[in-house]
């Protein structure tokens, strides 16, 4: 096995030339089957610890991943395993108290490749220079476990970069957790895992001719990953840890949750009271950590999910329901005909929660006789983006509905009074099933918006079909900044339009839009992210590429709510003078009040994810004119809005 490994490892010097197990006459000549690589919830710890020392003999080893059924499809895969046991993805976990000596050997068992390892080191740790294994040889590292925290360690059999490590050896990741001494140890911690084989365009083998894409938490894609079942009330506290070369926006439904640390793999920042973020999104950077805890306070079904659309579309599912394939123009939705949606529809980056009622819970009963009636359509525009359909939202007003061509990008602002019940008509006037997700918004299952399997027990959110409509109730509890978005075919539908600001405002401080200023990035047509339809626009301010100047007054203090639902870009936000960085306070992330001592004027610059909201105070003290800047990370996307202030 080893020297059919070496082979391919070889022909990976030219990326993109072999396939990790070589040809079918080298496979012939292996005795055995590649191993099976074992997905690995991180629940055991590894090794065996002995009078304060922990020893742990590890190797790396080729193997298939099965992240979807298990007989159902594979990936070839380079993996860590504890010697005398299956490899796993994410590699065995690390855990140990305060204080423990680390003892762990590492064994290269390949012919002409040299593994680097880096992360098994003291914490914190200012830098690495990875334990380098030369070809068919063991490394011992010896340490001892300083700071508490939520660290990783990882492979390379180059000399790359967590960031851009080849799909054979981008499993080689494993959790290292150090718990405090006297501390509970069962907290769950989910390594998210990213497997990309770009296409082979000279291969002889057909499997190859296409780009190959898989995501993984704790070696699963939904709907494959581990299930949760909560208890009302309960408290969960979670590590998650991010091995791949891109960012997440991790998301919960339903509840905020606090961040307790972040980290870089190497040294963590720990949060504690008031300095925690409380939020309902989280952007991750490649190697970053981040310890939440979070109290399921309702029951029924919930997700946490990515917020890219790419990272839990189809495109990273290996085992297709059926042709999701478009061709120009024409949109066939993932899954199936119109209306055959399944919880299925997802794939990747997602975990299932359900919450199980406290004994004698108070059932909220969410059909209020007063509630303030929306009637929300969903239809398409023609033509919008070039030859493209935009899809978007308009809100029906009086008896006569809306011209179906009648779109507006985003949706309308929906402006809704904090403890006023609410009632959401949906129409769908889409060729395909859609569904309405109220991000941010605390709410019940139900009306939540993920099609089959929102919900309570007997009661399940249906994708709402082609010309069927959809009732969404609840009472919004917290004054904020939220979204409303398409749950379905995310790439297709948000990336088209179906987005929407939902602001919550308290009724005696009504919403004033000469003060109160929305700054919306979303998609900007199909093009940003299905590839078939050819790079486009990465996306739109306000439903604009060139938006309108903004008029401001000096003196007077403005509240500037930054959304980002751009379907797969992060994206900055910089306000500048001539001078550099204007300064703002921040008031708010993702709906939710900061607490004061996180409201401390700084530099006028942000980072988010898809998914996040942000509110800043924006006080100009001279008149003059300042440049706000909205760029994404695809170089030259860029979109300046001037700034007069009066
Ligand atoms: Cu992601």
């Amino acid at each position: 096995m080893a020297v059919a490994f070496n082979n391919s490892l070889t022909a990976q010097t030219t990326p993109g030339r072999a396939q990790l197990t070589a040809s079918a006459a080298v496979a012939e000549a292996v005795a055995t089957p590649p191993a099976r690589i074992a997905p690995n919830d991180n629940r055991r710890p590894a090794g065996r610890f002995y009078k304060g020392v922990l020893t742990l003999h590890l190797e790396v080893r080729e193997g298939l991943l099965f992240p979807e059924e298990q007989g159902g499809p594979s990936v070839p895969a380079l993996a860590f395993a504890e010697i005398g046991r299956a490899p796993e993805v994410p590699g065995p976990l690390v855990r140990v108290r305060q204080g423990t000596e680390i003892r762990v050997s590492v064994r290269n068992p390949f012919r002409d490749s040299v593994i680097t390892v880096y992360g098994l080191q003291a914490h914190p740790a200012t830098q690495d220079t990875g334990l380098r294994i030369p070809p068919g040889a063991t490394r011992n590292a010896s340490f001892q476990a300083e700071s508490p925290g939520t660290y990783h360690y990882w492979g390379t059999t180059g000399s790359r970069g967590i960031e851009d490590r080849k799909w054979f050896e981008s499993q080689l990741s494993g959790a290292f957790i150090v718990d405090p001494p006297n501390a509970p140890t069962d907290g769950r911690v989910f390594v998210i895992g990213d497997w990309f084989r770009p296409a082979d365009s000279s291969s002889s083998d057909a499997s190859l001719l296409k780009d190959a894409s898989t995501m993984v938490i704790n070696g699963r894609s939904w709907p494959h990953t581990e299930r949760f079942f909560f208890n009302q009330g309960d408290s969960v506290r979670w590590r998650w840890i991010n091995t791949t070369g891109v960012a997440h926006p991790m998301h919960l439904h339903g509840f905020y949750f606090h961040v307790e640390s972040r980290g870089d793999g190497r040294s963590e920042q720990v949060y504690r009271g008031d300095a925690r973020p409380f939020v309902v999104t989280n952007l991750m950077l490649p190697g970053e950590t981040m310890g939440i805890a979070w109290v399921p306070e309702r029951e029924g079904n919930w997700v946490f999910h990515c917020h890219f659309a790419f990272h839990v579309s189809h495109h990273v599912a290996l085992a297709r329901p059926s042709s999701a394939a478009s061709s120009a123009g024409m949109h066939a939705p993932r899954g199936g005909p119109a209306g055959s949606h399944t919880p299925h529809q997802m794939a990747g980056l997602v975990l299932g929660i359900t919450v199980r009622p406290a004994p004698g819970a108070r059932k909220v009963e969410i059909t209020a006789p007063k509630a303030r009636d929306i009637r929300l359509l969903a239809q398409i525009s023609p033509r919008r983006f070039g030859k493209f359909s935009g899809f978007g939202y308009v809100v029906q007003q009086g008896a006569a509905a809306p011209a179906r061509d009648s779109v507006m990008i985003p949706g309308p602002m929906l402006v809704l009074r904090r403890g006023e019940p609410v009632r959401v008509t949906v129409v769908n006037n889409l060729p395909e099933a859609t569904a309405v997700h109220w991000h941010g918004i605390e709410l019940e299952s139900f009306p939540d918006g993920v099609p089959g399997w929102s919900g309570v027990p007997g009661r399940i959110m249906p994708p709402i079909a082609p010309a069927d409509s959809f009732v969404a109730e609840f009472v919004p509890p917290r004054t904020g900044t939220f979204i409303y978005h398409t749950h379905s075919n995310e790439q297709l539908q948000m990336g088209s339009g179906l987005y929407g600001a939902l602001l919550v405002v308290d009724p005696d401080r009504p919403y004033d839009p000469a003060t109160d200023k929305v700054i919306m990035v979303g998609g900007g047509g199909p093009a940003d992210s299905l590839p078939e339809f050819g790079f486009q626009s990465p996306g739109l301010v306000n439903g604009s590429p060139a938006p309108p100047p903004l008029e401001l007054r000096a003196g007077t203090s403005y509240r500037l709510r930054f959304i980002n639902i751009n379907p797969d870009w992060r994206v900055i936000f910089s306000l500048m003078s001539e001078a550099g960085f204007a300064s703002w306070r921040p008031v708010a992330k993702d709906g939710a009040d900061l607490p004061a001592p996180q409201r401390v004027e700084r530099p006028a610059y942000l980072l988010t994810g898809p998914g996040e909201t942000a509110d800043f105070e924006f006080t100009p003290a001279t008149r003059g004119e300042l440049r706000l800047e909205v760029k994404t990370m695809v170089p030259g996307w860029i979109i300046p809005i001037v700034v007069r202030v009066r």
